[in-house]
């Protein structure tokens, strides 16, 4: 742990965990089976295309007896989701549906997304674990900016904050002078929201003549986006906070499938009571063992409203042993998706690689932007990037000099940099744009 604040908060204690955080390996696998079992059959029995799609690929719900067997079953994709819209994958009647969520994607129909009672009621107790883990308990004060409405982020977080037992300040996003304001006034300990969203509410305290570090804030509870281990030291440092990791998507519940925990800070432990992580290879879709970067897949193991099998997030990580809670995996840190993938050129890169040498040199701000254009039949990236309003335009342009370099020879890109006025590029207000392709 890296910061001062850090002493004044502390990881839950062994009997503030649920019975399932203290499980070993083998309790967890044998709860798996079961709840895999189930779920298989409430699918293939009440979704009309996880019938087709099983009886397509010759397998049953009694073909499962091991869960070695979820191999067997077909995946389920984004498209699946498409072709279905907007509730022909729900496995209950609508009487039974409590809630509808909904993500607008960047292209087609939004996906859509509904939760029984008690599926609500699951994922309260599951973000709940997760802000837990993160140092976060009742007698707190949250200030969530995450966004309230179809987005599962804030009504998810929400429902976490409370089942904690904690003190909920709902404040959801955008509004950036006004949450500075609210977080002075309100004196919260935690704060949720996107961690380039908490870049954007530093800078407006700055602007406002607030040192981040003097704030009440002690933890922040970041996701809903890449972000890499660099950007966490930043945030820790700028705002005197522990930063840490929840990953979640809506498709397979909303935020909370998994969470750092604050004693390790080592990438998500997955909640694998509730869900079946596998990772793939994205080309051949065969199954890779613990430890090998590929593509996350989930089934999920406990939904009533929308079960998902062997669902592809097209989110690129690898499975890691637990370790502050060792009967579940970890997963490394999400720095890619499939979707975000640039190809310059033959050499394939991730906005996060820019990321990291970004922050990896302390003349450069962390906001920037990469833009694709084409110079004749050549594509192009120019990352366009803000000089620090502290320091001479000569120090930032020799700097940028430095990232140009870097990325020559870390990624194997030849890239422009180009420096920007403070205070001129977009701010993200959530999940921020990062990349525009003007090809
Ligand atoms: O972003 C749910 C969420 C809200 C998670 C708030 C965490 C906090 P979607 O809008 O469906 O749901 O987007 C899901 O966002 O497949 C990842 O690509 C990305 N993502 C989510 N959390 C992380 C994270 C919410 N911690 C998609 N790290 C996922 C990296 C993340 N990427």
């Amino acid at each position: 742990m890296t910061t001062a604040a850090s002493t004044l908060i502390h990881p839950p204690s062994a009997d503030e965990l649920d019975a399932e955080e203290r499980m070993s390996r083998a309790e967890i696998e044998h709860l798996q089976l079961t709840r895999l079992q189930q779920t298989v059959r409430h699918a293939y029995a009440n979704v009309s295309l996880y019938t087709r799609k099983f009886d397509d690929a010759g397998v049953h719900p009694d073909d499962i007896r091991t869960l070695a067997d979820v191999e067997r079953l077909p995946f389920t994709t984004k498209d699946d989701l498409r072709e279905t819209y907007p509730f022909g994958m729900f496995a209950v009647p609508m009487e039974d549906v409590a809630r509808i969520h909904a993500s607008s994607g960047t292209t087609g129909r939004p996906t859509v997304v509904g939760y029984t009672r008690g599926d609500l009621d699951r994922w309260g107790s599951l973000v709940a674990r997760s802000l837990r883990a993160s140092g976060i308990r009742r007698g707190m004060k949250v200030h969530n900016a995450y966004g309230y409405g179809l987005f599962t982020g804030g009504l998810g977080a929400h429902a976490g904050i409370e089942a904690l037992g904690a003190t909920v300040i709902p404040m959801s996003g955008g509004q950036t002078a006004r949450q500075v304001q609210l977080i002075r006034d309100f004196e919260p300990d935690a704060i949720l929201c996107t961690p380039s969203y908490l870049l954007t509410i530093a800078d407006a305290m700055i602007a406002q003549g607030i040192d981040p570090r003097s704030t009440s804030l002690r933890v922040a509870v970041l996701g809903a986006e890449p972000w890499t281990n660099e950007m966490r030291q930043e945030l820790e440092l700028r705002l005197g906070v522990d930063a840490l990791d929840i990953y979640g998507l809506s498709e397979v519940m909303g935020p909370g499938v998994g969470n750092e925990c604050l004693e390790t800070k080592d990438g998500p432990h997955l909640w694998e009571d509730h869900f079946l992580p596998e990772v793939i290879d994205a080309e051949t879709r065969a199954a890779l063992p613990d430890g090998e970067l590929g593509e996350l897949v989930f089934t999920s193991l406990t939904k009533e409203a929308f079960p998902v099998i062997r669902y592809r997030t097209r989110d690129l990580t690898r499975l890691l042993p637990g370790t502050a809670r060792p009967g579940m995996r970890r997963m490394e840190k999400v720095t890619g998706r499939n979707d975000d993938m640039i190809i310059l050129r033959g050499v394939n890169l991730f906005p996060t690689q820019i990321e990291e040498l970004v922050l990896g040199i302390e003349q450069l701000t962390p906001h920037f932007i990469l833009e694709l254009s084409k110079e004749g039949r050549m594509d192009t990236m120019t990352v366009r990037i803000e000089r620090h309003p502290d320091l001479s335009v000569e120090t930032c342009t020799s700097a940028a000099k430095v990232l140009a370099q870097r990325i020559k020879v870390f990624v194997g890109s030849t890239v422009a940099v180009q420096l920007e006025e403070p205070g001129t590029l977009p701010r993200s207000e959530g999940k921020y744009k990062r990349v525009y392709d003007l090809r």
